[in-house]
């Protein structure tokens, strides 16, 4: 039997994740519903939008897509879920540090790479490693590394489909369809937890998203995030569904030409879970952890127009930093758009600049010039009107929204400060792999689509 090929075991995945955490958390459904019916209206709206999604990653990806996020104890639960999500054809992308905002964990995401494979379905998932490292107090330290020890957060079965994949090349029908049962398993919410109230307490102390990633069977899918074309409309539509949405949006400011990354949540929802008291009794406690968010995605930025984000950032917050109430939300967005005055909003002039990547179309025009110019450079048919080009799409995340989102879940009581502590080799050492470069893959795009343009124009001019 032939193998299922990667990118549409990946798309049954994100199905079956999608309905599974939509029966688990009623509220998703209410934001896929919102969230829909707000990227119809925008397209009904701009029929250019539709046009140029058309011509890039295709305006029907944009409902199926979404991504998610799970936190690792261990090296070794990070090491099998890099080969879990290979099955699927999903790489990890990028180091991200989140010590810098007071977070003991680093992350990577696992991403499908390359044009036909995001196509087919972008899913992608925020994935964190928890940092014992960075406890102080070694007593707890010691306990949390314990309990972890003796947990295995994949089936049996999982890691027997896994291996089966690895030395074959691939799985058949029947064995893919196995495979998407089994992962999910390793995603489930458990309401049990693995230690008691009294241990839990302490590790909530310590930091929330110790306690989090410590005291269950699994490492719970904590968010699903649809894409949306028009987040400040799902921003303000929110409360009128009964979703409470985090003070500000993260990201960039509301552009013409969006770029990176916009990203909006809604708090975590207090739920109930069981702890077994020392008399083997079961008692009801209660643990956030799951939430929603949105996002909307925007234009890659090259290497220089991501220097030029970071550092216009850099000058928001130290001007401003975002209360958590909301209560400074309004100036927060003026200053932020105010500093952002200085990043250009044209595709033409970021592209002058060499600060977003794009890709390159042959337009209608070109298809049906009567004499076609041979090998010529792109600046000129562009300027013929024979060659267009939209924006690549940002796949990645942003650390400092990453950040935000995180804090707006965890709530007030925080716990320990942990400073800037970046650590990608031991990230590296526990995937057993490197991380991918974000900015290789976008520019490999760009390239590709520049070369294709030119080749169709070189061999239409010798025929
Ligand atoms: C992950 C938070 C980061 C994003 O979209 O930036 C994230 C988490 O809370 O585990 O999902
Ligand atoms: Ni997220």
């Amino acid at each position: 039997m032939p193998f299922v090929h990667p990118d549409t075991i990946r798309h049954q995945f994100s199905l079956a994740m999608s309905a599974m955490f939509r029966e688990e958390v009623p509220a998703y459904g209410v934001l896929m519903d919102m969230v829909e019916e707000i990227n119809t209206a925008a397209l009904a709206a701009d029929p250019g939008l539709k046009a140029a999604l058309d011509s890039t990653d295709g305006a029907s990806r944009i409902t199926e897509e979404r991504h998610g996020a799970i936190r690792l104890g261990t090296a070794e639960e990070l090491f099998n879920m890099r080969r879990l999500f290979a099955v699927m054809g999903m790489q990890p992308v990028s180091y991200y540090d989140l010590s810098v905002a007071g977070i003991p964990v680093h992350s990577t995401s696992f991403r499908p790479v390359g044009r036909e494979a995001l196509a087919v379905n972008p899913f992608r998932v925020f994935t964190s490693l928890l940092r014992l490292d960075l406890i102080k107090d070694d007593a707890l330290r010691a306990d949390a590394r314990e309990i972890l020890a003796t947990r295995e957060i994949y089936t049996d079965r999982a890691l027997e489909l896994i291996a089966q994949a690895e030395t074959d090349g691939g799985l058949n029908e029947a064995d893919a369809a196995e495979f998407v049962k089994e992962a999910l398993e390793t995603f489930r919410w458990h309401s049990k937890a693995r230690l008691d109230q009294e241990l839990f307490t302490r590790l909530l102390q310590a930091h929330r998203l110790i306690a989090d990633v410590v005291s269950f069977q699994g490492p719970h899918i904590n968010h699903l995030t649809p894409r949306t074309l028009d987040i400040d409309a799902v921003q303000t539509a929110m409360p009128k569904h009964g979703i409470d949405p985090k003070a500000v949006v993260e990201g960039p400011p509301s552009r013409k030409c969006p770029i990176l990354l916009r990203q909006t949540s809604f708090k975590a929802l207090s739920e109930p879970v069981l702890f077994q008291g020392k008399d083997g009794d079961w008692s009801e406690g209660h643990h956030t952890a799951r939430f929603g968010e949105i996002e909307q995605r925007g234009a890659a930025l090259t290497p220089k127009g991501r220097a030029l984000y970071d550092s216009l950032l850099a000058q928001v917050r130290s001007r401003i930093a975002p209360a958590g109430d909301g209560s400074n939300s309004a100036e927060y967005m003026d200053v932020l758009a105010g500093v952002f005055a200085a990043f250009p909003d044209s595709w033409e002039e970021m592209r002058a600049q060499g600060l977003a990547y794009f890709q390159y179309y042959i337009t209608e025009a070109g298809k049906s010039a009567a004499s076609l110019p041979a090998a010529q450079d792109l600046a000129t048919l562009i300027a013929e009107g024979l060659v267009a080009y939209v924006p690549v799409v940002y796949e990645d995340f942003l650390p400092v929204s990453a950040a935000g989102i995180f804090q707006s879940n965890l709530g007030d009581d925080r716990g320990e400060e942990f400073s800037q502590n970046p650590n990608q080799d031991l990230f590296e050492q526990a995937l057993g792999a490197t991380v991918l470069n974000e900015f290789d893959h976008y520019a490999e795009i760009e390239a590709a689509s520049q070369q294709a343009v030119l080749a169709s124009f070189q061999a239409a001019a010798a025929a």
